[in-house]
C-alpha cells in the first residue's frame, strides 16, 4: 500500500468528494492507461500552481525540454551569419590544437569539450554576455577549462589575437637565442589570469572550483549592492560546468546557498555531453534527470534542453506516450551509442521495438534519423533557454543542455569514450570537418597540401566579422577581458587604527588573535576604509573571540533578520542585517574561501578594491581548501588569510585533527602568498599595514602587488610589548633582533623564535644566563619564507655574476651580527626554520613540532615535542659543545636537571 503520510495526518472533511476524485483517476488508468493518467496529473499540478494552491513542485519532469515550442521567443539574431561564425570558430579551435600537436614535442590541448559546447558559448557571446567597454564591469563568465581553445578561436575571429598568437598555445616561455628564458606571451592551456592578466578573469579547470566560486561571486555582487558599495544590478554571473565535473563535491556543495539567497543574477550552463574523461558520466542512469532532481530540490529554476527542434513534431504526434516513455527509459549509455551508430541502428533499436514508434518515423530517412539533433546543438532552443534564465526572478537558473562530446569532429571523435584525449586529426578528418562546417569555399583541397592545416578568418570588413563585432559592441565589448581600472578607490586606514597594537597591552596578557580582532575592529571603524573591510568567518567567531564584532558591524543576511535573536538583550547579540558587513559563512571553509576570492579580486573584476580578512581554524585552511587558495592566487587575489588557533602545542586539548604545526609549510607552496608567523600584536599590525600599502597603493589596484598574506594567530596569552623603535623593516623582511644578550661572562648564543615559541625562548634565555652563564640574544623570526625568497634571488644573482663581488643574502647579513650558535624554535615543523639553513653563517639547529598533534597541556606537549625551554637550553648547550666552546659536563647537568629521558623512541615519529 502506498501512503502519502502528509495527507493521512489531516482530517478528510468530505470523504465522498475524495472518493470521486480517486475513482476518476482509477478509471483513467484502467481505460486510457498510465501515460494518460500522468498527463492529466501533470496538467492538474500545473493548474493548481497557477491558481496559487501551493502544491509542492515535483523534483523531476519527463525527459523532454522544459520550454515547449510555442513558448520559444522570437530569435532576434541573423541565423545564417551566426552559423558561419560558429563554423569559423569551430574550425580554428580544432586547428589550433592540431597544429600544437604536429610538432615533435606535441604539447596537448583538447578538441572535444569545446566541440560539444560551441553553441552554448556562442549564444552567450552573441546575445547575452556583457563586456566592460561602457565603463561598467559587465558579466562574470566562468568558462570550462578544456573549452579554452574555442575562446581563443573567437578572440582570433574578433581580431583580438592573430595567427602567431594561436600558434603560441601552450607555449608560455620565450627562449630567444642566447638569452635567458622569460615568461612569454603564449596562450595559457586553460583560463589562468596569473598567466594572461589582460585576458582571463576567472580561473577554472581544477574541476569543481569554478562552480562554487561562481555562486559566491554572485552572492558577493548582491552583498556589494545591499551594502551600497557598488551597483551590481547589471552584472550577471555565468558558469559553464561539465557533467563529469558535478561529481566533485565542491560543485554541488553550495547550490542550496544560491537558492536560499535568491541569486537570480546567477546562471549555470551544464554541458551534458554524457561523457567525462574515461567514459560515460552515468552510463546506467540519466545525468540530466539526476541533476534536475537535485537542483529543483535545492530550489533552483531548472531548464532542460534535451531535444533539438526536429523532435518537436515527433512529440506532437506521440498520442500514446510511447516516444516519451522511450525517452524516459533509455539510459545515457544507450544514448551515447546512438550518437555513433548509423540511422538504421537508431531505427531498429530506439524506434524499432514498438510498432507505434517505428511508424512515427517511417517518413524519415536513415540519414535524417542520424541527424535528429540534441537540444544543446539547437541554437534556437538554447536562445530560448538563456532568455528564460535571464528573465527569471528570485532564483538561480541552471540550464541542462544535452550535447554530444566531439560534435562535428567526425566519426573518430563524436561520442567515443577516448574522445577527451584525442589531440590529432588526419588530413582526411580535417577535410570532413571542413565539409561538415560548409567551409569548402575558403578551404579548397589545396589548403591541405601543407603539413599544417591553415587557420581561416574572414576579412575585417566582411559581413561575418562586421556582424560579430557589432554584436559585441552592442553588448559592451569583448570577453573575456581582465583589466585593473579602479572605479571606486579604496582609501587606506589612518595610522590610528594600528596605534593600539603598536602600544602593546600594558599589563594585560592577550593573544595575537585578540590583538588581531582589535585591529580588525579598528579597521572596520575607520571612517575612510571601514566599509571596504570584509571580515569572513566560517562559524568560528566565538572560538576566536570575534563575536564581539557581530553587534557592531552586523552579519550580512540577504533578507535581514526575520526573528528576534535569543540573545537580543545581550550587549553582544547575534545581529543579522541586509547591510551587515561580516560574512558569517557557516561551516564551509570552501564557501568562505570563495567569498574571500570574490572580494580579493574585486579590485580587478569590479574596479572596487576591498580588504577581505578570512579567519579560519588554521588546520582547516591550506590543508582543507588548498586548491581554492591556489586558484585565488591564479586569480591574482589580494587580501589576508588568518590561520587562528595555530601551533601544534598552543591549541591545547584538541588533538590530532586540530593541532596545526604545518600550515606554515603548506602556505609556502603558493608562490605569491607572503607567510608570516608573528609573536606580537605590533608585528601583526606592521604586517597588515605594510600589506595593505603593497596591495593597494594610492587607494587603488593599479600598480599594486598581486600578492596575498597568510598570518598565523595564537590563542595563548602573554603581555604584548610595545613596538621598539626601528624594527618595522625587520618585521616585514622576516627577522630582527628582539633583545640583546644579557651581560654574563660565559659564551654567547642566538635563539630565533616565532609565534608562540616566544615564551620558551625567554625562559631558556634566563636559565642559560643564570645557570650556565651563557649570554643568549633573542631574534624574532616573523617569516622564514620571506627570508628564503630573498636569499634564493641573491644566490641566483651570484651564480650568474661570477666575477662580481658576491652579494650576501639578507638573512646571512642580519645573522652575521649575532653571536654563537643559532638555535631556532617554532610551534611549526622544523622544515619552517630549515628554509634558511643554507645561508645561516654559523652552526644552526631548528627545534619544531614534527609529528601528529595530540591533546594535553601546553607544558606537556612542549616537552613531548621538545620545543619547551629545557629542550631549548639543552640544544643551545649541545651546540656549544659541538662548537668546542664548552665541555659536555654542562649538558649532563642540564639533562639531569630537567629530567630529559635520553633513551626511548623518538616521540614525533607517528
Ligand atoms: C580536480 C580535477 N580532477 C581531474 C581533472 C582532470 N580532468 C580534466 S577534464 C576531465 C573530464 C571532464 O569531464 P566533464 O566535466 O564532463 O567535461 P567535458 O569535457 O565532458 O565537457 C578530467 C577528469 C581536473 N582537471 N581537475
Ligand atoms: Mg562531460
Amino acid at each position: 500500500m502506498i501512503i502519502d503520510g502528509f495527507a493521512h495526518q489531516l482530517p478528510d472533511i468530505d470523504p465522498a468528494e475524495t472518493s470521486e476524485w480517486l475513482d476518476s483517476l482509477g478509471a483513467v488508468v484502467d481505460q486510457r492507461g498510465p501515460a494518460r493518467a500522468r498527463y492529466l496529473l501533470a496538467r492538474l499540478l500545473e493548474r493548481s500552481r497557477e491558481l496559487g494552491v501551493g502544491t509542492p513542485a515535483s523534483v523531476s519532469t519527463p525527459y523532454v525540454n522544459t520550454i515547449p515550442p510555442e513558448e520559444e521567443p522570437w530569435f532576434p539574431g541573423d541565423w545564417e551569419l551566426e552559423r558561419h561564425i560558429r563554423a569559423y570558430i569551430r574550425w580554428n579551435a580544432a586547428v589550433m590544437v592540431v597544429r600544437a600537436n604536429k610538432t615533435a614535442d606535441a604539447i596537448g590541448g583538447h578538441l572535444s569539450t569545446f566541440a560539444s559546447s560551441a553553441a552554448l558559448y556562442e549564444v552567450g557571446f552573441n546575445h547575452f554576455f556583457r563586456g566592460k567597454e561602457d565603463g561598467r564591469p559587465g558579466d562574470a563568465v566562468y568558462i570550462q577549462g578544456h573549452a579554452a581553445p574555442g575562446i581563443y578561436a573567437r578572440a582570433y575571429l574578433e581580431h583580438r589575437l592573430d595567427e602567431a598568437d594561436l600558434d603560441r598555445f601552450r607555449r608560455e616561455v620565450d627562449t630567444p637565442d642566447g638569452e635567458q628564458p622569460t615568461a612569454g606571451r603564449g596562450l595559457s592551456s586553460y583560463p589562468h589570469p596569473r598567466l594572461m592578466p589582460d585576458f582571463w578573469e576567472y580561473p577554472t579547470v581544477s574541476m569543481g572550483l569554478g562552480p562554487i566560486l561562481s555562486i559566491y561571486q554572485a552572492r558577493y555582487n548582491k552583498y556589494l549592492q545591499n551594502r551600497r558599495i557598488d551597483d551590481t544590478d547589471d552584472s550577471r554571473v555565468w558558469c559553464f560546468v561539465g557533467d563529469g565535473e558535478v561529481d566533485e563535491p565542491e560543485t554541488l556543495g553550495a547550490i542550496s546557498l544560491a537558492a536560499r539567497e535568491q541569486l537570480d543574477n546567477l546562471t549555470w550552463v551544464l554541458n551534458c555531453n554524457l561523457q567525462r574523461l574515461d567514459g560515460p558520466v552515468r552510463g546506467n542512469g540519466k545525468v540530466i534527470q539526476e541533476l534536475e532532481a537535485i537542483f529543483r530540490g535545492a530550489g533552483w529554476n531548472v531548464i532542460k534542453v534535451v531535444w533539438g527542434g526536429a523532435w518537436d513534431e515527433l512529440l506532437a504526434r506521440d498520442v500514446d506516450g510511447v516516444l516519451l516513455n522511450k525517452m524516459n527509459t533509455t539510459v545515457d549509455g544507450e544514448f551515447q551509442r546512438y550518437a555513433i551508430e548509423p540511422g538504421s541502428y537508431i531505427r531498429e533499436h530506439f524506434f524499432g521495438p514498438d510498432p507505434r514508434l517505428r511508424a512515427m518515423v517511417e517518413h524519415l530517412s536513415d540519414h535524417e534519423l542520424e541527424n535528429l539533433p540534441r537540444g544543446g546543438h539547437d541554437y534556437h532552443k538554447l536562445y530560448a533557454a538563456y532568455r528564460a534564465a535571464v528573465e527569471t526572478e528570485g532564483m538561480p537558473t541552471v540550464i541542462l543542455a544535452k550535447t554530444i562530446k566531439g560534435w562535428t569532429l567526425g566519426k573518430g571523435f563524436e561520442g567515443r569514450n577516448a574522445t577527451h584525449q584525442i589531440k590529432k586529426m588526419t588530413a582526411q578528418q580535417l577535410m570532413e570537418l571542413r565539409d561538415r562546417l560548409h567551409l569548402t569555399d575558403v578551404l579548397p583541397d589545396s589548403a591541405f597540401d601543407s603539413d599544417m592545416p591553415p587557420y581561416v578568418r574572414p576579412p575585417i570588413d566582411s559581413p561575418v566579422t562586421k556582424y560579430l563585432l557589432d554584436r559585441r559592441r552592442e553588448l559592451d565589448g569583448p570577453l573575456p577581458t581582465r583589466e585593473v581600472r579602479v572605479r571606486r578607490p579604496l582609501a587606506l586606514a589612518e595610522d590610528t587604527a594600528y596605534k593600539e597594537l603598536f602600544e602593546g597591552s600594558g599589563t594585560q596578557a592577550v593573544s595575537t588573535t585578540v590583538a588581531f580582532t582589535r585591529l580588525l575592529r579598528n579597521l572596520c571603524r575607520d571612517d575612510r576604509m571601514g566599509p571596504r573591510v570584509v571580515p569572513i568567518i566560517p562559524d568560528e567567531a566565538r572560538t576566536f573571540g570575534m563575536d564581539a564584532l557581530f553587534r557592531e558591524f552586523g552579519i550580512y543576511a540577504a533578507h535581514g533578520q526575520l526573528y528576534e535573536p535569543v540573545d537580543h538583550d545581550l550587549l553582544l547579540s547575534y545581529k543579522e542585517s541586509t547591510d551587515g558587513q561580516i560574512l558569517e559563512e557557516g561551516i564551509t571553509e570552501a564557501g568562505a574561501m570563495s567569498s574571500w576570492t570574490a572580494a580579493a579580486t574585486s579590485y580587478a573584476t569590479r574596479g572596487v578594491p576591498m580588504a577581505p580578512f578570512f579567519a579560519f581554524y588554521s588546520m582547516f585552511g591550506f590543508q582543507r581548501v588548498g586548491d581554492l587558495i591556489y586558484a585565488a592566487a591564479d586569480a591574482r587575489a589580494r587580501g589576508f588569510l588568518l590561520g587562528a588557533t595555530a601551533g601544534r602545542t598552543t591549541l591545547l586539548g584538541e588533538g590530532l585533527q586540530h593541532a596545526d604545526g604545518h600550515s606554515q609549510v603548506l602556505s609556502t607552496t603558493v608562490p605569491v602568498c607572503r607567510s608570516y608567523d608573528p609573536a606580537f600584536a605590533f608585528e601583526t599590525a606592521v604586517i597588515v599595514r605594510d600589506g595593505l600599502a603593497r596591495m593597494y597603493p594610492d587607494g587603488g589596484g593599479e600598480g599594486g602587488e598581486d600578492v596575498f598574506y597568510y598570518l598565523t594567530l595564537y590563542n595563548e596569552n602573554h603581555v604584548m610589548p610595545p613596538m621598539p623603535p626601528g624594527v618595522e623593516k625587520g618585521v616585514v623582511e622576516g627577522l630582527y633582533r628582539w633583545a640583546e644578550a644579557p651581560e654574563v661572562k660565559g659564551p654567547r648564543a642566538t635563539v630565533l623564535f616565532s609565534g608562540s615559541a616566544y615564551g620558551a625562548a625567554v625562559a631558556a634565555r634566563d636559565d642559560l644566563a643564570e645557570i650556565y652563564g651563557v649570554g643568549t640574544e633573542l631574534w624574532s623570526a616573523t617569516s622564514y619564507q620571506q627570508l628564503r625568497m630573498q636569499a634564493l634571488e641573491v644566490e641566483r644573482w651570484n651564480r650568474l655574476h661570477p666575477r662580481a663581488t658576491p652579494r650576501t643574502p639578507l638573512v646571512a647579513e642580519k645573522l652575521s651580527g649575532s653571536q654563537g650558535p643559532i638555535v631556532a624554535v617554532t610551534d611549526f615543523m622544523r622544515m619552517v626554520p630549515d628554509q634558511i639553513a643554507r645561508w645561516v653563517p654559523r652552526r644552526f639547529m631548528p627545534l619544531g613540532t614534527d609529528g601528529f598533534g595530540r591533546s594535553d597541556t601546553r607544558e606537556a606537549l612542549r616537552r613531548y615535542f621538545e620545543v619547551d625551554a629545557p629542550s631549548l637550553v639543552l640544544t643551545v648547550l649541545s651546540e656549544l659543545v659541538a662548537e668546542g666552546t664548552i665541555v659536555p659536563a654542562a649538558l649532563d647537568d642540564a639533562i639531569a636537571r630537567y629530567g630529559v629521558p635520553v633513551d626511548g623512541p623518538v616521540p614525533w615519529h607517528g
